[in-house]
């Protein structure tokens, strides 16, 4: 079954509205779940990268003049179609991320919500009359689509950081070409599918498979590239942002270091099920996950002692054969050595292991990137766990005497992407809301993005928005146009 499903992909780019053969090396994809090769992609060439751009640049005349009501019928069309399809579209996500098949089917159905979201907006899309400084003048505010939009992404959420940027393009007449994280390639192809099954136009979208320093970096080089979409970690991005030999739109949506506070106040079982849910989904490998945790010191052995008992119950599985498993596997090697890393560095800096700290047993594990979920308690900022991203299941706790330690302790980091706080007492839910220096705040819940609200970081974490309206204003530009009419001059 599964050969079938990825065969069809194997070694192809999406170029022109045509699957193709790549002409460059092969580059093996994983199965994370069980160690084993499930398919090749191609890296594509400088010319194969050359001809997305030039096809890319010539639909662009067409779509962005194409009017909206038009384009948002292709985007509910899309929308309905991977809807449709999201069983499948989930098997493959599954195969070469190791989510379980359940978390990725709604990831699917999120990128469909994503599609109808923006079909929505695309007819929605205003400019202004703004006053001038003499009678006689009017002045237009236009928005026009960027133009080509180069979108690279990572392997954490491969439908949805794919989709958030495909939709956003789609909706304000954009064309855009898709360069998919190396080890979770087949589910951007497999969307490509959908968008030819769609009917949308040669050249207005492309996939191409390879490796981010090759690949990426020739779109961001690329003179025919007008926008950069990045969402990836705060190291490439800034790499990105220094290497553009040519000044180009930029958004990047970037690594975290997201903290939970939990006051005296808080509903502690509440926070004990925020807490477990926001640190250890998707193996704690999103951008968004709680990396460390401060407790009001009245409620820290209470919370602690729940919190370790919250994390022991997650079932953990192959997420093809146990579908329904709280986590699966890592994507890859390399975030379960900085997981490993990260909590040796916490324990030899005197921190106390109070769950996981390890690999689970048994047979159905031993390929697999596994992890159990891992909490260690007495923490300090000079332990990697409380300062940088680890990107795995691993959080640190420390407690706290005052409100204003805690937010001082939390906004301690160059990163600004999305805190959470559980609290009952309104003073302290409005002392820190204002004083938390986050893109995003959440209180007493633990999901911080939603479609119709902005999504972004300040500092380290990124500049621009997805999500919402603003998401779909950085694929414009304004044009000014005053006109001399001499009507009451
Ligand atoms: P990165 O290593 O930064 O890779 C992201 C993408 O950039 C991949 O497609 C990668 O290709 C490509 N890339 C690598 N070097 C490049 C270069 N020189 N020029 C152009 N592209 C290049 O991140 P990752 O490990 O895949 O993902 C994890 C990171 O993403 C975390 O820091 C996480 O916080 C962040 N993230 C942020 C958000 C938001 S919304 N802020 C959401 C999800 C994830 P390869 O795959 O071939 O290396």
């Amino acid at each position: 079954m599964t050969d079938a499903m990825l065969s069809r992909f194997d070694g192809r780019l999406f170029i022109d509205g045509k699957f193709v053969e790549g002409c460059g090396n092969r580059i093996d994809v994983i199965n994370p779940a069980r160690g084993e090769v499930i398919g090749k992609i191609a890296g594509a060439t400088p010319e194969e990268i050359d001809q997305a751009v030039k096809s890319a640049r010539s639909a662009f005349r067409s779509w962005s003049r194409v009017p909206a009501k038009v384009r948002s019928q292709a985007l509910h069309k899309l929308g309905d179609l991977i809807a449709k399809d999201a069983e499948r579209m989930a098997q493959i996500m599954t195969l070469e991320q190791g989510k379980p098949q359940l978390e990725a089917k709604g990831e699917i159905l999120k990128l469909a919500e994503a599609c109808h979201f923006y079909g929505e907006e695309a007819v929605r899309i205003h400019g202004e009359l703004v006053p001038n400084d003499q009678n006689g003048y009017q002045s237009q505010v236009v928005r026009e689509p960027i133009g080509v939009v180069g979108a690279i992404t990572p392997w954490n959420y491969p439908a949805e950081l794919v989709g958030w940027k495909l939709c956003a393009s789609l909706a304000a007449g954009c064309t855009i070409i898709i360069k998919p994280a190396e080890i979770t390639p087949f589910t951007a192809l497999a969307i490509a599918e959908k968008v030819a099954e769609a009917g949308i136009p040669a050249g207005v979208v492309s996939v191409l498979t390879g490796k981010g320093s090759v690949v990426g970096q020739a779109l961001v080089e690329h003179p025919g590239v007008d926008k950069i979409a990045f969402t990836g970690s705060s190291a490439v991005g800034l790499h990105i942002q220094r290497s553009c030999p040519t000044v180009k739109r930029l958004s990047l949506e970037l690594g975290g270091n997201c903290p939970l506070i939990v006051t005296a106040s808080a509903d502690i079982d509440a926070a004990v099920k925020g807490a477990t849910r926001r640190s250890f989904r998707n193996m704690g490998q999103i951008c968004i996950a709680i990396n460390r945790i401060y407790v009001a010191r009245p409620v820290y052995d209470a919370f602690l002692e729940k919190f370790a008992k919250g994390a022991d119950a997650l079932t953990i599985g192959d997420g093809l054969l146990d579908p329904a498993a709280d986590i699966g596997a890592m994507a890859s090697a390399e975030p379960l050595a900085k997981t490993r890393e990260h909590l040796g560095d916490a324990l030899d800096k005197g921190a106390r292991l109070v769950a996981g700290g390890k690999a689970p047993e048994g047979e159905q594990y031993a390929k697999g990137f596994f992890f159990r979920p891992t909490i260690v308690a007495d923490c300090s900022h000079a332990m990697k766990v409380m300062s940088e991203e680890t990107f795995g299941p691993l959080v640190g706790v420390m407690p706290f005497d005052t409100i204003k330690e805690a937010a001082e302790l939390a906004n301690d980091t160059p990163y600004g992407l999305a805190s959470y706080v559980y609290a009952r007492d309104l003073a302290e839910i409005y002392e820190l809301s204002a004083e938390l220096d986050y893109g995003n705040v959440a209180i007493n819940n633990v999901d911080a993005g939603i479609m119709n609200a902005p999504y972004g970081g300040r500092k380290q974490s990124g500049i621009g928005y997805e999500h919402g309206r603003e998401g779909l204003l950085e694929y414009f530009n304004f044009k000014h146009i005053r006109l001399h009419h001499g009507v009451g001059a």
